[in-house]
């Protein structure tokens, strides 16, 4: 049935349209002081297809000269993130039981055509923290490898509402978004997917 590696767990449809709205409403509000903003790879600066921003004490950020890093502050403004939604750290405690808090969100965009290359995240000091990832709006395939490139992956489609968990050995596993069904979902007032995956950075 379920052969990803061990420590992944997909909780289908975890938020319901109501909680999701709620969501969609949190993350609009947080974007008013802290807009999204265009990830560049390091060093060649090509723009990533996703737009980002953050809610919580510490936030991802990326661009040319200074590269993959967590960051308290938004890159534009100077500002600090807006503080995670309580719905959030309700879900952290309920799905991980890991005994300290996530202390960054990262909210991915996918508008058309949008897609995420095959990683892996390792810019979190805290390797036995889990991460947690919440889809709204649009379904996309999510792909999972194992912790080489190029070996054998596995695809899941992930609805609106729907929540994984990567904990143990899938956390360092190489992973992808292939596709996203544009148009599918009404649920983002301006189309897409919003992904949301919340992870401890600091050493616990
Ligand atoms: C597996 N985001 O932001 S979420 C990312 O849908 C990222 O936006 C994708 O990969 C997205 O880094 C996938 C699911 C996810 C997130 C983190 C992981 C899967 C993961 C970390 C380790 C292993
Ligand atoms: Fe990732």
């Amino acid at each position: 049935m379920n052969n990803f590696p061990p420590g992944f767990a997909h909780y289908p449809l975890y938020f319901d349209a109501a909680q999701q709205a709620e969501l969609i409403a949190a993350v609009r509000e947080g974007v008013k002081g802290a807009p999204f903003f265009v990830p560049r790879m390091p060093r060649t600066g090509t723009p990533m297809s996703v737009v980002m921003s953050n809610f919580g004490e510490l936030g991802w950020v990326t661009d040319k000269e200074r590269g993959y890093r967590y960051d308290p502050t938004h890159p534009v403004s100077g500002n600090p993130w807006p503080a995670m939604p309580k719905l959030l750290m309700d879900l952290w405690d309920d799905v991980t039981g890991y005994p300290v808090q996530p202390e960054a969100c990262l909210i991915n965009w996918y508008r058309d055509g949008s897609k995420m290359g095959a990683h892996i995240d390792n810019d979190e000091q805290d390797a036995k923290a889990p991460v947690v990832s919440i889809s709204l709006g649009d379904p996309a395939i999510f792909r999972m490898g194992g912790p080489k490139r190029g070996g054998p992956t596995k695809g899941l489609k992930l609805f609106s509402g729907d929540v994984v968990v990567m904990a143990g050995e899938s956390r360092f596993c190489y992973h992808s978004v292939s596709k996203v069904f544009y148009g599918e979902s009404a649920l983002v007032p301006k189309g897409g997917r919003i992904n949301l995956t919340m992870r401890r950075v600091r050493p616990s």
